[in-house]
């Protein structure tokens, strides 16, 4: 599982910056954000059938567990600049959010539910 770093410019602020596919490792189609996280909630819990997505959580601090069916990882994201490549055909479950946590993410398509594969054991039947 990669990481991303997106370089930062700093002088009497701090600016992140990505473009083109220099850090991102795909075109972005899509860019949403998820904030007011109740610190008990867990999101994702499912997979991307085609979709790639670059995960960064830009305030506060998150937990993200990822599996390709056959290894799993979890990554503590602490950095604003610092995310998560999540590839096409990858199980991704986010929690342990701190109260003021924001989560910003880049995604290599618009919305499609029929992208979602919800259902555990069919993503295992499907990543095998
Ligand atoms: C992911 C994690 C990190 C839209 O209408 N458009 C969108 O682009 C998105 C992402 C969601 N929605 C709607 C669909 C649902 O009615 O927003 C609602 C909540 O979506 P969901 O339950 O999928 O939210 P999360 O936080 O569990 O998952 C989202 C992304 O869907 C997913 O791709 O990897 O964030």
């Amino acid at each position: 599982m990669k990481t991303i770093a997106l370089p930062r410019f700093i002088d009497e602020a701090v600016l992140i910056s990505t473009q083109d596919k220099k850090s991102v490792p795909f075109a972005i189609r899509r860019v949403f954000i998820i904030r007011n996280i109740k610190s008990k909630a867990i999101r994702g819990k499912h997979a991307h059938k085609k979709t790639k997505q670059a995960l960064f959580c830009i305030q506060g601090s998150m937990k993200v567990k990822l599996s390709d069916g056959k290894k799993t990882v979890v990554h503590r994201l602490t950095k604003p600049n610092v995310g998560i490549f999540i590839n096409q055909m990858t199980w991704s479950e986010m929690y342990d959010f701190s109260r003021d946590a924001i989560v910003l993410v880049f995604a290599s398509d618009v919305y499609k539910n029929r992208d979602y594969i919800r259902d555990y054991q069919a993503f295992l039947r499907k990543a095998r």
